[in-house]
């Protein structure tokens, strides 16, 4: 670093204010280390410098306007400039903008919040969900979910049930917990992870993992029954429990044949194993549903959330506590020793509560689940005819594709080659941010979406895969 870019000149401040680009990038790669990045790399290129936002829409700092068909990250659910977020802020900050709940105390939009949460989360089978805890992220969340089943079991006598199993490919946040249960291997290879006891399953990904001439049913039962063969490795007696997001999320979207949740449900009621839903990213509407274990019809017991709670408008997290682990931490427990600064803070949770105000008047998971979901999968029907597209596949408004070399052998491109930056950099010149993971195209726009929304941002695809396309074949590469 040039020491000489330590403390920002006021010059180059000053131009950072009126946007300028290249003062901002400067002073970026100078102080902010940002996360998941390769800072070499960022230092060279510059960073793109997001500066204002409108409905489905964000512009950087070149004035380029950017159709966000990734909801920020996997947040914005009811789209950019709600003025209802920032006004439930601007009150809340007005009466009280900050008050702790560890010393028996409380604040009003934490409990009005936690009472409305507990209203939305279904009753399914004899499981219900009437206790919340909060935290500020869905990294926090997981490492408060380790904590209550580590603590559940050692009030039912069982210490000895420690072991949390995982899958592969999962993403369940970046503290020294959720990294551990995500199965990203590149993750754990940096700090030690995971920590001890836990364990990973390989992922229900049909179109990698499928056998030829296998049904996706018959493979979505294959697949749950690797949950059962870990369980028989490690011992039944010493598992606490599994989790697994409802649809992989960051993983690429990868959406389990329908056969899956339930043969998983069978099996953790079999060996009376806790079952943890990461719904980070699939609650709150993205799937069609308020929560998306009601979509998949299993019975958790503990329901990570976070991101669109507030749409991203402002931190918050927490999880869904329901009745078999809430009574035993609430009737035997006495002090559970855990909690955060910022568990139930009151502006956090009065967006909240005005996010859903919106999420319920317009109705925006039904919207999802009956009209812009079905819509968004006839759309995606048409995208998988593409020649560079294996698969491509929807769950409500959330989507993937992949881009393969051979449509008919499904031959996938060298990893070196990058294809899916290569299409993710044709996505961004023509206004469109979508996510590659390695070459899984990936999609979760806002809720808010229309059908002509739908349809321009299926252009800008199909526009960035005809690009893609062209420049492959220029290069000789298919
Ligand atoms: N669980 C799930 C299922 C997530 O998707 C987390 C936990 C962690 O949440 P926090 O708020 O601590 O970040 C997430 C977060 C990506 C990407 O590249 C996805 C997430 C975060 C960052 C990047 O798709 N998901």
């Amino acid at each position: 670093m040039n020491p000489s870019t330590l403390i920002a000149p006021p010059a180059l401040v000053r131009r950072a204010e009126r946007y300028d680009t290249q003062a901002l990038q400067a002073l970026d790669s100078a102080h902010f280390i940002h996360p998941f990045t390769d800072h070499g790399d960022l230092a060279t290129r510059g960073a793109r410098v997001i500066v204002k936002s409108e409905g489905i829409y964000v512009w950087d700092s070149e004035g380029k306007k950017l159709l966000d068909a990734m909801s920020g990250l996997w947040c914005v659910n009811v789209g950019y400039g709600r003025q209802a977020l920032a006004q439930a802020a601007y009150d809340q900050m007005m009466t009280l903008p900050f008050y702790n709940s560890f010393f028996q105390t409380t604040n009003v939009p934490a409990v009005k919040l936690a009472a409305r949460l507990a209203a939305l989360a279904p009753k399914v089978g004899d499981r219900t969900f009437e206790h919340v805890f909060y935290s500020s992220s869905g990294s926090e969340s997981n490492d408060s979910n380790v904590r209550m089943v580590r603590r559940y079991w050692d009030l039912l006598g069982q210490p000895q049930r420690k072991v949390i199993i995982s899958r592969v490919n999962a993403y369940h946040g970046s503290t020294m917990a959720g990294a551990s249960l995500g199965g990203m291997s590149g993750m754990h290879a940096q700090g030690d992870l995971p920590i001890p006891n836990i364990t990973h399953i390989e992922q229900p990904y049909f179109f990698e993992n499928g056998l030829p001439g296998e049904s996706a049913d018959a493979f979505g039962l294959r697949a749950a029954g690797w949950l059962e063969e870990e369980i028989l490795a490690l011992g039944a007696d010493k598992v606490a429990a599994f989790i697994a997001e409802p649809v992989q999320g960051a993983g690429g979207v990868i959406i389990p044949p329908a056969t899956y949740w339930p043969e998983i449900q069978r099996i953790v009621d079999k060996y009376g194993i806790l079952l943890i839903s990461d719904e980070v990213i699939c609650a709150f509407g993205r799937l069609g549903h308020w929560f998306a274990y009601e979509k998949f019809g299993y019975k958790p017991d503990l329901v990570t959330f976070a991101k669109a709670v507030t749409s991203g408008y402002i931190p918050l997290g927490g999880v869904m506590v329901g009745n078999r682990v809430a009574q035993v931490l609430i009737e035997k427990g006495g002090e559970f020793n855990h909690g955060y600064t910022y568990s139930g803070h009151p502006v956090a949770c009065a967006v909240a509560l005005a996010n859903l105000d919106i999420m319920e008047s317009e109705q925006l998971p039904q919207r999802v689940r009956d009209d812009t979901g079905p819509y968004l999968a006839k759309c995606f029907e048409v995208i998988a005819t593409h020649p560079l597209v294996g698969v491509a596949e929807t769950c409500g408004l959330t989507a993937g594709l992949v881009l393969v070399k051979n449509k008919a052998s499904r031959e996938h491109f060298a990893e070196e080659l990058s294809v899916g930056m290569i299409c993710r950099r044709h996505c961004f010149q023509n206004g469109l941010v979508m996510r590659a993971v390695g070459d899984r195209m990936i999609i979760a726009p806002p809720l808010t979406m229309t059908h002509a929304d739908i349809d321009e941002m299926m252009r800008l695809i199909r526009q960035a895969l005809d690009l893609t396309h062209q420049e492959l074949t220029q290069k000789g590469l298919i």
